[in-house]
């Protein structure tokens, strides 16, 4: 019995020495190590041995397993580090090669313009109001002195949800959740940047999605003329002194008197282009003294508060800063147009 363990010591031993992948060497392991292998069988045959035999045989049985497990740990530590080694020796890294560019991602355009006017207003210590999207029928319009059945909602084809909602055809709404907020007290002054919805079709001015910038001065003695200074700052420092300016009389239900704000146009030079629809001048807010009726409804009194309130287009603003001649231009995404506005 003890020279058939020598024997099969021997010959696993040998085995494992030309082993040379480390597949063949579990197979080996399980072969002479496992619950069927001839250590194993050796050991069954132990009943028959004598008193003084068993313990002996069972020691050099022992042995040989932790021979045999030892060759095993050794040869896959060595077997493994060769593998590495192979490795190594066939993968370079030439490190004088360039590496892969980073590209670096930029602010949208119109996101950078609604940036510029707001750093703008709050220069002249506007603070910045943002309300919903989907907004109630009171908020866009009754309480914006639209009662229901108003012709004047048909200047703005809304998107409705719901009787009662609707995705917000302007900013204005802002108008009133910000007086509301107010409890009745001035001085407010804000601006509201926000996306709003119509059903317009689109062309190179106009988007059924599109961007407008809210502002709203009320406190005691505002007048047209503080409007009008305002709008003539901003223009200014938003086109440059030279550009021409025009405020026509307009109309709006919740504003009174109410005037549209044009700037002759940059890409035509107030010749006429598709642009500006040959006019010359590109509308880009309508503005006007807050309505008393909104005033009242919003819970201020109109009798001691007055106020002014725009709203205009960051679409159109950026069109005429930049001379872009498309509106749908902020809309697909082209990364060759985005990527022109990169900020410094
Ligand atoms: C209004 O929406 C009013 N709420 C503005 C206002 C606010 C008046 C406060 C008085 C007091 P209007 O529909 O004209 O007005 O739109 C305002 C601006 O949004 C326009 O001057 C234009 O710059 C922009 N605009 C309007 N429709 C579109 C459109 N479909 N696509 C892109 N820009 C548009
Ligand atoms: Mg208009």
């Amino acid at each position: 019995m003890l020279d058939r363990l020598a024997e099969l010591q021997e010959e696993a031993l040998k085995q494992i020495e030309t082993t040379t992948d480390l597949r063949a060497l579990n197979d080996i392991r399980v072969s002479y190590l496992g619950k069927k292998g001839p250590i194993t069988e050796v050991l069954k045959g132990m009943g028959k041995l004598s008193a003084e035999e068993r313990p002996k045989v069972g020691e050099v049985a022992n042995k040989v397993r932790e021979a045999i497990t030892l060759a095993i740990e050794e040869k896959l530590a060595a077997l493994e580090k060769a593998e590495v080694e192979k490795r190594l020796a066939s993968e370079t890294i030439d490190v004088t090669l360039p590496g892969r560019p980073v590209r670096k991602g930029s602010h949208h355009p119109l996101t950078a313009i609604i940036e510029e006017i707001e750093d703008l207003f709050i220069g002249m210590g506007y603070t910045i109001a943002e309300g919903p999207e989907v907004e109630k029928d009171y908020y866009n319009f009754e309480a914006l002195n639209l009662p229901k059945g108003h012709p004047a909602r048909d200047m703005q084809d809304s998107f409705y949800i719901t009787e009662e909602t609707l995705l917000r055809t302007q900013t204005s709404p802002m108008q009133v959740r910000t007086m509301e907020k107010h409890n009745g007290k001035g001085p407010v002054k804000i601006i509201c940047p926000g996306k709003v919805y119509r059903r317009d079709n689109d062309d190179a001015t106009h988007s059924h999605q599109f961007t407008q910038i809210e502002g709203l001065v009320v406190d005691e003695n505002i007048r047209m003329s503080d409007l009008k200074g305002t709008l003539t700052v901003f223009a200014q420092k938003m086109f440059g002194a030279d550009r021409k300016i025009r405020l026509r009389p307009s109309f709006f239900p919740f504003t009174e008197p109410s005037v549209e704000m044009d700037i002759s146009c940059k890409i035509c030079n107030g010749e006429g282009c598709n642009v500006c629809k040959g006019t010359g001048w590109i509308e880009i807010l309508g503005a006007g003294m807050v309505h008393p009726n909104v005033l009242e409804m919003a819970g201020f009194d109109s009798k001691k508060y007055t106020g002014f309130a725009f709203g205009m287009g960051p679409e159109r603003i950026a069109m005429l800063k930049y001379g872009i001649e498309d509106i749908r231009n902020f809309y697909i995404n082209d990364r060759r147009f985005i990527e022109q506005f990169k900020r410094a």
